[in-house]
Formats: structure tokens, C-alpha cells, sequence
């Protein structure tokens, strides 16, 4: 059987998460993860913060704090809120870990050994008001391809391209807006991609129509223009200094060790756990595992491109992506979230709001999935009262309500079956397969709304058979209904249990079904009778609350929906 291994792009650790990098990566991964340890796959899903670069060094001067505190600050939150939000990656590490250092260090010396690191003189920004080189990202000025004045320099956010700081036109450092820019001369080392373009491009080749269109487009895109030198070393104190004579001084530039640090984080991963399978079972067999990645669509390029030639050029046998899904962005009231404005809904503020099943409902049944889609409370408030409540939440009230009332709180033994039941069967085993084909194609937003289609043909179950009245002229076929209908509350939270995984617990513990949920293998025929009749089941309180038109007016004024 093949492996899943699993990666959502790593957060940089500077600054707190808000929902837009919930659904960007980290969320859509761990639904994909729940999915395959549902279906009974071996999973590995790690993640972690991203520390390295100059944000985490500016960060730390603000705070007062040396930079390793404050990544472990930093660290430590992530660790918290994701918590917070049910994900549940095997392991959550560290870029900045002695284990990543390791896994960079070795594919240098391999990528230095096979020629494809050159040093070179280059120029980069010095600003004498700063009294610092400036990393790309901090200098700003027009984007010499498409004229967008806020670009930065080390990619064009508004047409994606990868800059250098020198192309920008009218550059300023973002740091104090000083102008009086300096361009001196200093010593990297490169990393050659026009050496491994043609590798490259075979392999890119090779997962035409199995890719998304937009990751082979843009990774095809780039071949076209032709591969350029990438400055692989920096001028920074925070990092890992680079294991090369007369470069002591100089670290990895963080885009070199951050995709190296999904290696590394599976090798923090097993050092930490010598029980479980060695990081090199996921990294080094290839044919063995099955890869898929997550990320914002910006990072595409480094993970088709640059990451893929830096494994390649090693000439060692290292996995590289099978699937990866680039997500466009969420924003809000229309709006860009941002992290430097505190614009937006932060997920410390998010969890305390309300309950993490109902977030991540919303966010992946909205997926910005084909295009950028927007947040609202309006929007979120009649998702939740509409597909929570009024669909699956009704349904599962009703029928504990009247079986508890009809049978007590007992499964009730199904008997003959009619065409009711039949149809529903039919209904049910194409929907399934539906969903499932959707999730296996990773297409969220068209699984959750199979998923929803799903709970709807309970309530249209219901509806039908009308076993409020049935149990008064035959109880028989009351308790089949009944019993029918309890059996599709153990099927809902096995299908629900990626996104919802809380809620799904507490419904199959409401039936006294199995703890751990798992995919529905038999046909509905056979499943929808699996629970045994006279098990006990537990009345509940409603598994979810309605959102009042007051309380969405308030949100809307605390989280400044209106200004945006
Ligand atoms: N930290 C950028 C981002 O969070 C970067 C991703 C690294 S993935 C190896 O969008
Ligand atoms: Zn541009």
C-alpha cells in the first residue's frame, strides 16, 4: 500500500496566524489528512513554523528579545492556536531545528559537490539609515513587468513574478521608507537552475493532466522564460551559516532551508519517535509514498520549481511532490487580510468566537479553491444556521426526539424494508461515491456540497416516510424508519469526521457507534443496518446553535467588517 505523505506550506513564524492562512494550507491539508486515515491510509502529515529570514530578526528587535526567544514565542502560539482548530498533524516542528540543519547541510554539499553552486560578486541594497543589507522583501518600488508600485523585491505579488530588489523602479526600503539606498558589492553563493532546467522540465512533463492545471501552467511558464541563478546565501546573522569557506559569515537564504524543513521536520518527527517509521521510509523510497502538497498560489513556483531542482541536483534519490493544490486567497468585506494591519479575523480571536467545527465548515465548503473568495459574518452566519442547524443538526435532534419517545432511548430493530428505503439506499451509495471521488481529487468546495447533499436526503427521508404518524398504525415499519434513520447518524460523522472532526465524535458517541471513524466500505444496504438493535444511544442537546441577526451586527462592529 502506498504511504500519504502530507504537507501544508510552513507559516513564518513572525506574527499570528488569521483564518486566510487556516484556509490557505494548513486547513485544506488536514482535511485531505483526516480523509486518507479514514479511508485506513498510513498518513504523515507534518508542518511547522518557518523561522529564518529578516521578519523574525526585525520581529525580535521590536519585542526586545534575542531571535531564538522569540521564534520559541512565536513557536509556541502556532503550537496552540492550531491545537485550537482540531489540527492534527503527526508532527508540528521547527525550520530552525539542529535536524533541518542537518538535511540543508547535506543537500548543499551534495548540490556544491555536482557543480551546481557558483559564487559570485553581486550587488544588493545597503541601507546606510537602516545600518543594514536589505533582504529583498524590504525594499519596495514598482514592478518593472506589470507597474504595480507596491511590489517587493523579491516577488511581485500582484503579477507573481520572482524580482530581484535591483528591478524594482524607484526602490525604498521598507523599514523606514528611506530612498537613500546604497548598492554595494558582496559574495554569494548560486544555485545554477539553468544546470538542472532540462531535468527539470522532463519531470515537469511528466505530470501533465496530473497536476492541477494551475501548477503545471506556472511551473511551464517559467521554463519558457527560461531558468535563472538563484542567490542562495544572505547577508543576515539568524540562520544557518553556511558550511563553506570564506562564507562563515553569511546564512542560507530562508527559501533555500524552508522547503528542506519538511525533511527536516520528519526527521525531528523520528528522532523524537524511534517507534515510528525512520523519516527516511517517507523521504528516500520514493515509489513508496504518495506525496501531496498544500499551499498559497505565490508559493507555487518555489515548490514546482526551485525546491524539485534542489532535490534533483543532489543526484540522491529524494521524493519530490506527486499532487500539489495551490489555494487562492480569502478575504475580508472584499478586502486583503493582513498581518502587519491586524486586518481581518486572528484565530486566537476566531476560536473564542465560536466553536472550530463551525470555522472549518465555512472555510472549506468556501474554499478559495478556483478564485480569491470573501469572508463575511452575514455569509458565515447563514452557513452555520442553514447547513448545521436546519440540515444536519435538525435531522439528528428529530430522530433522537422520536425514537427516545417511540422506543425509548434504544436502537429500534429494522424489519422489511419498502421502495422508501430502496431509494435512499440508491441515493446515498451515488452521492458517496460522489464525495469520495471529490475528495480523492481534492476538489473541496464540490465535496462539501456533496456532503451537504448527503445530510439533506435524511431530512427528505424524514419528510417522506413521516414516522411521526407510521408509529401510530405500525410500529414495525416506525421502528425500521427509526432505526434507519439512527444508522445514517453513524454514517453523517464517518463522512463528516475530515471536516468536523469534533462534531463527528460526539455524533457517533450520541449512537455508541465505533470511536474512531471509518469510511463506509459496504453498500448502504448492508450499512444502514450495521447498528445492532437494542444498543443503547444517548439524548442530546442540540450539537449546534444558531447565529442571531444581533450577534453578526456585533461581530460585524468588533472585527470592523464595515470599515474594511
Ligand atoms: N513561509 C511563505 C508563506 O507562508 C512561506 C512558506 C514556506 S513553505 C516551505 O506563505
Ligand atoms: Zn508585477
Amino acid at each position: 500500500m502506498t504511504k500519504q505523505l502530507i504537507t501544508s506550506a510552513l507559516p513564518y513564524v513572525n506574527g499570528l496566524p488569521h483564518l486566510g492562512h487556516l484556509v490557505g494550507c494548513l486547513l485544506p491539508a488536514d482535511v485531505y489528512a483526516r480523509y486518507q486515515r479514514v479511508l485506513g491510509e498510513e498518513v504523515l502529515y507534518v508542518c511547522g513554523t518557518d523561522e529564518h529570514g529578516t521578519p523574525s530578526e526585525v520581529g525580535a528587535a521590536k519585542e526586545n528579545m534575542p531571535v531564538d526567544e522569540y521564534c520559541k514565542k512565536y513557536h509556541d502560539l502556532h503550537v496552540e492556536m492550531y491545537r485550537g482548530f482540531n489540527l492534527g498533524f503527526d508532527y508540528f516542528g521547527r525550520t530552525s531545528s539542529d535536524q533541518n540543519k542537518e538535511i540543508t547541510y547535506r543537500i548543499f554539499h551534495a548540490l556544491d559537490k555536482n557543480g551546481f553552486i557558483e559564487e559570485k560578486t553581486t550587488k544588493q541594497v545597503y541601507s546606510p539609515d537602516d545600518g543594514r543589507y536589505l533582504p529583498d522583501s524590504y525594499v519596495m518600488g514598482t514592478c518593472p513587468h506589470c507597474g504595480y508600485e507596491k511590489a517587493k523585491g523579491d516577488q511581485c505579488e500582484n503579477c507573481t513574478k520572482i524580482l530581484d530588489p535591483t528591478d524594482l523602479i524607484n526602490p525604498k526600503s521598507v523599514l523606514s521608507g528611506s530612498s537613500n539606498l546604497e548598492i554595494r558589492e558582496t559574495r554569494h553563493l548560486f544555485l545554477q537552475l539553468p544546470k538542472i532546467e532540462a531535468e527539470l522540465d522532463q519531470w515537469i512533463e511528466t505530470k501533465k493532466g496530473l497536476w492541477p492545471d494551475i501548477a503545471y501552467s506556472i511551473a511551464k511558464k517559467w521554463l519558457k522564460e527560461g531558468l535563472k541563478e538563484r542567490g542562495i546565501t544572505r547577508d543576515l546573522k539568524w540562520g544557518f551559516s553556511v558550511p563553506k569557506e570564506g562564507f562563515e559569515n553569511k546564512v542560507f537564504y530562508v527559501w533555500f532551508d524552508a522547503p528542506i524543513g519538511y525533511i527536516g521536520i520528519t526527521k525531528q518527527w523520528s528522532d523524537e519517535k524511534p517507534t515510528e517509521r525512520n523519516w527516511e521510509d517517507w523521504w528516500l523510497k520514493p515509489d513508496e509514498v504518495r506525496y501531496t502538497e498544500f499551499m498559497g498560489k505565490d508559493n507555487i513556483p518555489y515548490h514546482t520549481i526551485s525546491f524539485p531542482a534542489t532535490l534533483k541536483g543532489t543526484g540522491e534519490n529524494w521524493k519530490t511532490v506527486d499532487f500539489l493544490k495551490g489555494m487562492n486567497y480569502l478575504n475580508f468585506a472584499g478586502g486583503k487580510f493582513s498581518k502587519s494591519a491586524h486586518r481581518g479575523i486572528f484565530l486566537d480571536d476566531a476560536i473564542r468566537e465560536f466553536p472550530a467545527d463551525y470555522w472549518r465548515y465555512w472555510l472549506i465548503a468556501n474554499a478559495p479553491e478556483s478564485d480569491d473568495t470573501n469572508f463575511s459574518f452575514d455569509q458565515f452566519a447563514a452557513v452555520v444556521n442553514k447547513d448545521l442547524n436546519d440540515v444536519l443538526g435538525n435531522f439528528i435532534n428529530r430522530v433522537l426526539k422520536m425514537t427516545e419517545k417511540n422506543f425509548g432511548c434504544q436502537v429500534p430493530a429494522i424489519g422489511a424494508i419498502t421502495e422508501n428505503e430502496k431509494e435512499l439506499y440508491q441515493t446515498l451509495d451515488n452521492l458517496i461515491a460522489d464525495y469520495k471521488r471529490y475528495m480523492d481529487g481534492l476538489e473541496f468546495r464540490k465535496a462539501m456540497s456533496t456532503l451537504r447533499e448527503i445530510w439533506v436526503s435524511g431530512n427528505n427521508y424524514i419528510a417522506k416516510t413521516e414516522p411521526w404518524k407510521v408509529v401510530k398504525t405500525n410500529l414495525e415499519y416506525g421502528a425500521t424508519i427509526l432505526g434507519t434513520a439512527l444508522n445514517m447518524i453513524r454514517l453523517f460523522a464517518n463522512l463528516s469526521a475530515p471536516v468536523m472532526p469534533e462534531t463527528a465524535q460526539k455524533m457517533l458517541a450520541l449512537v455508541g457507534a465505533e470511536k474512531t471513524p471509518v469510511w463506509p466500505t459496504e453498500k448502504m444496504e448492508t450499512y444502514l443496518k450495521e447498528l445492532p438493535a437494542g444498543k443503547a444511544f444517548t439524548p442530546s442537546d442540540p450539537l449546534f446553535q444558531k447565529i442571531l441577526p444581533e450577534r453578526v451586527e456585533e461581530l460585524k462592529i468588533k472585527y470592523k467588517e464595515t470599515e474594511a
